[in-house]
C-alpha cells in the first residue's frame, strides 16, 4: 500500500508542479437532465443548477461516463500569456455540456492555472510612470460571487495577489451572496487561510444581490480605496498603482481600468479598444461607443493620461472609500443585478465627481453572452425597477422618455419609493441631468428641445427610415438605410434624432451615413455607427423638403431600382416626390 500512496502523490503533486498555487479540483461524477453532480477535492458532492443543454438523453451513453475528474486538473501551460485553451475534439461534447453551468467554457477554465501569465498590454510609457508608489493610498479589493466557478474566482484572487504591490494590498474581501455549491462553503474557508494575503470572507444566507454585498464588503474594509471586481476578472501588470495614482491626485475621481476581454469559449486574453467611452442607450443599457471630434483628439494627444467617461460599466472601479460614504454609496433599494452603474455614474458626475478610465490600467473580465443565474421575483421586480429608480432620481424629464418607450419599466414605476434617494440628490446639491447630457455626455443622441425628435417619412410612399435590426448579439446594428411601412405606434424602430449639426441619429449611436468622396455608380446611404465627421452630416430643407447630404451636396432619394431592399441612396437633387421628406415630431415627455 505505502508504494501505491507514494505513486499517488507523486502524481497529484506533479500535475500541479508549475503552479505553487494548489487548485481546488473538482471532479465530475455523474449527471441526471436536470442537475450536475460533482465531487469536490474533499470528497464532497456536489449539485449544481438545471442541466440546459441538448438532452442528456439524446447523447450517446458512452459520454455520459467519460468525463473524470481528471479533466479538471490544470494542464502545465494551458492558456499561458493569456493564450486561448484548445480544446481537443473528443472532449467538445463534454464541453459543450460543461458550459450551460456557468454559461462560459468551465472545462477550458479548468484547465488554465490559477496563476496563469498575461502579456503587458499597457504602452510601454506606462511601466515608468509608478515608480513611486509607495506614497499611494492603500487599498481593499472586494469582490462579490454568486455561484461563481472555482477557477475563475480564484484564478481572479491570485492575479490580484501576484500584480499588486503588497504595501498597496492591505486584504481582499470575498462577499458570497448566497452560493448554493459545496465547493464554496467550507472548503474555501479552508482554502482562503492559506492565501499570503489577508482575506475575509463574508456570507450570507439569503441573497441580497450585488449591490447590498457590495455594501458588505465596503462596510468591512479597511484600505483608503475600494476597488471592486467582479468574480471572473484576471489584473495584468500594473494594474492597481494607475488606478490609485489618479484617486491620490484627486480623491474625487471614481477610476476604472481598461477592461479587456477573457473570451468565454477560449479564455484567450483579448486587449480591448482603447479609443472607447461608456453610455448608455435609449434602454438604459450600458454601452461602449466610439469617440469622436474634440475628446477623441484630447485622447490621442497623450495615451497614457486617464480620460473622463460618461458612465461606467460598473463591475470593475476604484473609489476613495471615504468619497464613496459622501455621494451616498448605493441605492441599496437596487436588487440583484442591473441599473446599478449607472445610478453611479450620474450620481457622480451630476454631484460634482468624476469618472476616469486609466489606460495604464487593464483588467481582463470574462464576458458571457447569457446569465446563468436567476433573478429572484423575475426581472421585471429586480433589473426594470432599478432602472425606472435610475431615471426616477437622477433623468428629470428624460425619465418620461424612458417610461414612453419602456414598458417594462413603466409597470412598476408606481411602485418605485425613492424619496430618500431624491433627497440625497438634493443635500448633494446636484445638477441636473440637462447639465449631463450638454456637458459630460456631449455626443449622446438622447431627444431634446435643441434637436428635432420622431419620424422620417418619405412623401411619394408614405413610408418611414427605420433602424436596421442588424446581427443578433450586435450592439449597434448596423445596414442599408431603408423605409418601411409607418407603424400606428411611437416605436423606438422608426424614430430618429436630427442634432443641430445635421448628424441623423438613433438608439445606440448609429448615423445615417454615406461615402464622402466621389465613388462610381449610385451611392447607397446607411445606418452606421456614429464617426462624427463630414459623411455623417445632413441638412433638411424646410421650403423644398430635401434631406442634403452636405459633403457632397446630394439629395436623400429611394434607389432608383423603387425596390425595397435596395435601400435609400443619395443622388442629384431633382425635386422629385421620392427626394421629398417629411420630419414627424412625436413628443416624449
Ligand atoms: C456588468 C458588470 C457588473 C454589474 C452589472 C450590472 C462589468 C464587467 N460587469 O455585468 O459588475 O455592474 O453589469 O449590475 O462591468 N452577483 C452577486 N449576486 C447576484 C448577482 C451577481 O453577487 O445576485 C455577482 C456576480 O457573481 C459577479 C458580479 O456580481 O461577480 C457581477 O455580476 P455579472 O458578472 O453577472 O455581471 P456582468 O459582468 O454581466
Ligand atoms: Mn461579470
Amino acid at each position: 500500500i505505502l508504494p501505491l500512496a507514494l505513486l499517488l502523490i507523486v502524481f497529484t503533486t506533479k500535475t500541479y508542479l508549475d503552479q505553487n498555487v494548489s487548485p481546488q479540483k473538482i471532479g465530475f461524477r455523474s449527471r441526471t437532465h436536470q442537475q450536475e453532480e460533482y465531487v469536490d477535492r474533499n470528497g464532497i458532492k456536489v449539485v449544481v443548477g438545471h442541466y440546459i443543454g441538448p438532452s442528456v438523453k439524446k447523447l450517446p451513453n458512452a459520454s455520459r461516463d467519460m468525463i473524470n475528474a481528471n479533466d479538471f486538473a490544470p494542464v502545465r501551460g494551458a492558456g499561458k500569456d493569456g493564450r486561448p485553451v484548445v480544446i481537443q475534439p473528443k472532449d467538445l461534447l463534454k464541453m459543450q455540456q460543461l458550459f450551460q453551468i456557468n454559461r462560459f467554457n468551465l472545462l477550458a477554465s479548468d484547465r488554465i492555472p490559477l496563476n496563469r501569465s498575461l502579456p503587458d498590454v499597457r504602452r510601454k510609457k506606462c511601466r515608468y510612470l509608478y515608480e513611486d508608489y509607495d506614497t499611494y493610498p492603500s487599498s481593499s479589493v472586494i469582490i462579490v460571487f454568486h455561484n461563481e466557478a472555482w477557477s475563475t474566482l480564484f484564478r481572479t484572487v491570485w492575479s490580484v495577489i501576484n500584480r499588486s504591490p503588497r504595501e498597496l494590498l492591505k486584504e481582499i474581501i470575498l462577499v458570497d451572496d448566497a452560493s448554493e455549491r459545496e465547493f464554496l462553503k467550507t472548503p474555501l474557508d479552508e482554502y482562503v487561510k492559506s492565501l499570503p494575503v489577508t482575506t475575509k470572507v463574508i456570507r450570507n444566507s439569503k441573497r441580497v444581490g450585488l449591490v447590498k454585498a457590495r455594501l458588505q464588503g465596503a462596510a468591512r474594509s479597511f484600505g483608503e480605496v475600494l476597488v471592486f471586481l467582479d468574480a471572473h476578472c484576471e489584473c495584468t501588470r500594473g494594474w492597481l498603482e494607475s488606478l490609485l495614482a489618479r484617486i491620490k491626485q484627486d480623491r474625487k475621481t471614481v477610476v476604472c481600468p481598461v477592461i479587456d476581454i477573457i473570451n468565454d469559449d477560449s479564455f484567450a486574453y483579448v486587449k480591448s479598444f482603447e479609443l472607447h467611452w461608456g453610455a448608455l442607450n435609449w434602454n438604459l443599457q450600458f454601452r461602449w461607443y466610439t469617440l469622436g471630434g474634440r475628446e477623441l483628439k484630447k485622447r490621442k494627444m497623450d495615451t497614457t493620461e486617464p480620460f473622463f467617461t460618461p458612465t461606467m460599466a460598473g463591475g470593475l472601479f476604484a473609489v476613495d472609500r471615504e468619497y464613496f460614504q459622501e455621494i451616498g454609496s448605493y441605492d441599496e433599494e437596487m436588487r440583484i443585478w442591473g441599473g446599478e452603474n449607472l445610478e453611479l455614474s450620474f450620481r457622480i458626475w451630476q454631484c460634482g465627481g468624476k469618472i476616469e478610465i486609466v489606460p495604464c490600467s487593464h483588467v481582463g473580465h470574462l464576458f458571457r453572452k447569457s446569465s446563468p443565474y436567476t433573478f429572484p421575483g423575475g426581472i421585471t421586480k429586480t433589473l426594470y425597477s432599478n432602472l425606472a429608480r435610475v431615471a426616477l432620481v437622477w433623468m428629470d424629464e428624460w425619465a418620461e422618455f424612458y417610461f414612453k418607450f419602456n414598458e417594462n419599466a413603466r409597470n412598476v414605476r408606481a411602485d418605485q419609493n425613492v424619496s430618500s434617494r431624491l433627497e440625497l440628490r438634493k443635500r448633494l446639491k446636484c445638477k441636473n441631468f440637462e447639465w449631463y447630457l450638454d456637458n459630460v455626455w456631449t455626443q449622446h443622441f438622447f431627444p431634446k428641445k435643441d434637436r428635432f425628435f420622431g419620424r422620417i417619412k418619405n412623401l411619394e410612399e408614405d413610408l418611414c427610415l427605420i433602424k436596421p435590426l442588424g446581427k443578433l448579439n450586435s450592439n449597434q446594428p448596423t445596414g442599408i438605410a431603408k423605409l418601411n411601412e409607418c407603424l400606428k405606434h411611437d416605436m423606438i424602430i422608426e424614430m430618429f434624432v436630427m442634432t443641430k449639426e445635421g448628424f441623423v441619429v438613433t438608439d445606440d449611436s448609429i448615423c445615417l451615413d454615406a461615402p464622402e468622396k466621389e465613388t462610381d455608380g449610385v451611392k447607397t446611404v446607411r445606418i452606421m455607427a456614429c464617426n462624427w465627421a463630414n459623411r455623417q452630416k445632413w441638412k433638411y430643407n424646410e421650403k423644398t423638403k430635401e434631406f442634403i447630404h452636405v459633403s457632397n451636396n446630394l439629395c436623400l432619394d429611394v434607389a432608383p431600382s423603387k425596390k425595397y431592399e435596395d435601400g435609400l441612396v443619395i443622388t442629384k437633387c431633382m425635386n422629385t416626390d421620392t427626394q421629398k421628406w417629411i420630419l414627424e415630431a412625436v413628443p416624449w415627455t
